[in-house]
């Protein structure tokens, strides 16, 4: 009778052979099937080992285990292998020429992203930096820190979304400015701050000029010797330099809670049939609204308002984008229609610059 475990060497040498010689993976897992499978043959062998006696068993017992580990990691090895090689075909074929012109099929940007990327060049210009933070916003950095005290009827003014409160009975709102980007802003960073923030804006409000989401660029100035004379001037050049044009302003004294003194900025205009045209004109129209950040909004920041002064403004995005490119309105911004978008849509590959035009 021949030896059985030169039996098993054997078998293991055809199933490495039968292995190494397969060209894919589905062919290696043809091989593990028939070797270890359910009814694969060292499965089958080792099945027989019932019926062996004790004496057999003691020999032929470890060495079909060892068998059996043998041949799940010679499957193993060429499965890495297998595995490495298409890896290696795909990275070798599928390349991307990233330099190749889009299709005839092109998306358009936005006008309120295109308006927000032109805001974002021209107060880059002048040194700001860009600050983002999240749409949903706790009480503190939405309300409190900026000077609403709590049960202040201004916080209803500003037709709050309130999120459910959680577990521990904190309820959340959806932003109503991007103010609260400038407090994180000042809490996190020493001055001086020169920073704008752009982003969406939350507010329960629906009607010709009013959506429940739209777009606000707010802007914050902080150092030790800031007044309101930077404020008029900083204002004025981003005017012009977004309306490509020079625009007459004034400032309107005015109140807001997180600015002392408050002021609201009107560019002239005039009516040219149905369209509008900023900078000259006998009418004068409200644009935005600025003033120096509240004593008591430092102090909530932990700056010291004897040391720090500084200048805030914000404005609606998407008002400035209807005045400056004449979409008549505001309710077909946010309805997705393609025909819309491809009417007032911006190229997606060409940016704003000051150098080569905003527009
Ligand atoms: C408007 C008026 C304004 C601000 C926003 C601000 C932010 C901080 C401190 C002080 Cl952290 N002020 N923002 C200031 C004045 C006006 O927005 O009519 N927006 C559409």
């Amino acid at each position: 009778m021949s030896d059985p475990t030169t039996d098993i060497a054997a078998i293991a040498n055809r199933f490495e052979t039968e292995i190494g010689a397969a060209p894919d993976l589905a062919a290696l897992d043809d091989v593990r099937v028939a070797a270890l499978g359910k009814k694969g043959e060292i499965s089958m062998m080792m099945r027989g080992l019932g019926k062996m006696s004790p004496d057999e068993k003691k020999v032929m017992g470890p060495a079909l285990n060892g068998l059996k580990n043998t041949v799940a990691a010679m499957v193993e090895t060429r499965k890495a292998a297998l595995e490495n090689a298409a890896l290696d075909a795909a990275l070798a074929s599928e390349t991307m020429d990233m330099s190749l012109p889009v299709g005839r099929k092109t998306g358009t940007l936005h006008p309120v992203q295109q308006v927000m990327e032109e805001m974002a060049v021209i107060f880059s210009d002048m040194g700001f930096s860009v600050a983002e933070g999240p749409d949903i916003e706790d009480d503190f950095h939405n309300f409190t820190a900026l000077n609403f005290p709590p049960g202040h009827p201004a916080r209803d003014m500003h037709d709050t979304f309130f999120m459910v409160p959680d577990a521990e009975g904190i309820q959340k709102v959806l932003r109503t400015h991007t103010s609260p980007v400038q407090i994180r802003t000042m809490m996190s960073q020493k001055p001086p701050i020169r920073i704008i923030a752009p982003g969406r804006t939350y507010r329960c409000d629906s009607d010709q000029t009013h959506t429940p989401m739209f777009h606000q660029v707010e802007g914050l100035v902080i150092g030790e010797d800031i007044h309101m004379g930077h404020l008029k001037g900083c204002l004025m050049d981003f005017i012009s330099a977004f309306f490509e044009n020079d625009v007459e302003t004034r400032f309107r004294p005015h109140h807001f809670p997180f600015t002392e003194p408050s002021a609201e900025m009107d560019v002239r205009y005039e009516r040219d049939g149905a369209s509008i045209k900023i900078g000259s004109g006998d009418e004068w129209m409200e644009i935005l609204g600025c003033g120096m950040v509240h004593p008591n909004v430092l102090k909530s920041c932990g700056l010291d308002p004897e040391i720090y002064q500084g200048f805030a403004f914000g404005m609606g995005v998407d008002r400035l984008a209807m005045l400056k490119y004449g979409m008549p309105d505001l309710r077909d911004m946010f309805a997705g229609d393609p025909r819309w978008l491809s009417h007032y849509g911006f190229g997606p590959l060409v940016q704003a610059s000051l150098e080569s035009g905003l527009s």
